[in-house]
């Protein structure tokens, strides 16, 4: 596939993601940060930027790496750890595109590591090509952090800074260590030295009296194998690459999307199914119906899913939901026999022969009231997930197994006092 057909891919799915209009607004509010994301990708794979950041352990020199690339001292550096505190970008203008940018991180460090590795994490996400850096021989968590980019198939070049700390020899020893624990992960061409901010060197001067002077003498960063190999990548591959990352990305973050959309539309399911069986158990708490005809008491039902119906994408209207709640009850009478109700009932009853005020009954009625609307409600959303069907286990199974995952005395118990409080605070 050529260049720009890869570009062309990842441009329409992205642009996908964005248009998806089967997503209902509650979910898309949800997932505005990704979406946001997504058109950050659009623009760049636009405007041909091609991202190249730095990860790495705290203060192994990140941002000198970078400031030694610019040639400038743009990305602030010190001694102490966490000098960088967030994701800074600036354009690197030695290619006459002048689309380069560079991404400096804060480093990975051993307290917040959680976090920030999530941070790095999304940061290579939408990198064309990462620079991880190291000062030395690699600790656990620095080999964890790269074995995870390498999962994700990120470019990645392994960066050696502050080389001038080493000899020849140590540095050999280093390089043939890394390439062994690496295999793999990278190749010979792609671990490079630097020294992007060595120390000044101390220069000892004997004059003829033999009197010795010292004098400071800045070192030169020396990052050119670094330049080299990030040329070569770019002729080689550079708008490939962007448009490379922009699939994974979009292929990532659908994955992502799907998952928080299912997510997301289950906990908004419950919070609806939530609060429309209070709203029923209160409703005939209040104003109690003989038993008999709280099967057919449907219309806060109906309404319960028909929102249910809007959360997943696939607006059912009054009559619909009627015909589903029809079905769903028709299975739960023959589940639970005819009688149920009644034996729900008569069981939260007994506290009434006791002589306990109306009040108690009728929450009594209300919860099992709240009960029968969660069950249809679950058992509706079941179908909606699943793109209004069934599935193969048939209906009888489905509302079988919600029937067998709710715990029904502790609901039956929280509902009555849901409800009774909820009736009284309404009366107060
Ligand atoms: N000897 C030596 N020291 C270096 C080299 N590069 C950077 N340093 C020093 O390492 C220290 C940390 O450099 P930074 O660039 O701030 O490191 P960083 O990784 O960005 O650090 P954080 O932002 O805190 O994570 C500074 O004191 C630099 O002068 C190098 O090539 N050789
Ligand atoms: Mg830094």
């Amino acid at each position: 596939m050529n260049t720009d057909n890869h570009l062309d891919k990842a441009r329409d799915s992205l642009e996908l993601l964005l248009q998806d209009n089967r997503l209902p607004p509650e979910v898309r509010a949800e997932l505005a940060d990704d979406f946001s994301q997504v058109q950050a990708m659009l623009d760049k794979l636009e405007h041909d930027h091609i991202h190249i950041a730095v990860l790495g352990r705290v203060s192994v020199g990140k941002s000198s790496v970078l400031n030694a690339l610019i040639g400038e001292r743009r990305f602030s550096t010190s001694a102490l750890h966490g000098e960088t505190k967030q994701n800074e970008m600036a354009q690197w203008d030695e290619q006459e595109s002048g689309s380069l940018f560079l991404i400096d991180t804060p480093g990975i460090n051993e307290i917040d590591g959680e976090a920030r590795e999530r941070m790095a994490h999304e940061v290579s996400q939408r990198s064309d090509l990462v620079l991880f850096v190291i000062d030395g021989d690699m600790t656990d968590s620095e080999y964890t952090a790269l074995q995870g980019l390498a999962r994700e198939h990120r470019p990645l070049l392994l960066v050696l800074n502050k080389s001038d700390r080493y000899t020849d020899v140590q540095r050999q020893e280093l390089r043939h260590s890394l390439l062994a624990r690496l295999e793999d992960m990278t190749s010979p061409e792609n671990l490079i030295e630097v020294a992007a901010d060595p120390p000044p060197r101390i220069i000892v001067t004997v004059d003829a009296d033999g009197r010795e002077t010292e004098t400071e003498r800045t070192s030169p960063p020396d990052v050119s194998a670094l330049k080299d190999r990030i040329w070569e990548i770019l002729e080689a591959e550079g708008k490939t690459l962007a448009a490379l990352n922009a699939s994974l990305f979009a292929g990532d973050l659908s994955d992502k999307v799907g998952a928080r959309v299912l997510a997301a539309r289950s906990k908004l399911g419950e919070n609806v199914i939530d609060s429309y069986s209070l709203l029923k158990g209160v409703a005939v708490a209040i104003n109690p119906v003989p038993l008999a005809d709280l099967a057919t008491a449907v219309a806060i039902d109906i309404s319960m899913v028909v929102h249910l119906s809007n959360v997943y994408g696939i607006p059912m209207t009054r009559s619909q939901s009627g015909t589903l709640i029809k079905a769903i009850s028709g299975q739960l009478l023959l589940l639970m026999g005819a009688t149920w109700l009644i034996h729900l009932a008569s069981s939260l009853l007994k506290a009434g022969s006791i002589g306990i005020s109306t009040l108690l009954t009728a929450g009594a009625q209300g919860a099992v009231a709240y009960y029968s609307t969660y069950v249809v409600g679950r058992a509706a959303e079941k179908y909606l997930a699943a793109g209004c069907s069934w599935g193969e286990a048939g209906p009888k199974q489905v509302i079988r197994e919600i029937l067998d995952s709710i715990d029904r005395d502790s609901m039956l118990a929280k509902a009555r006092q849901d409800i009774l409080k909820r009736i009284r605070t309404s009366r107060a």
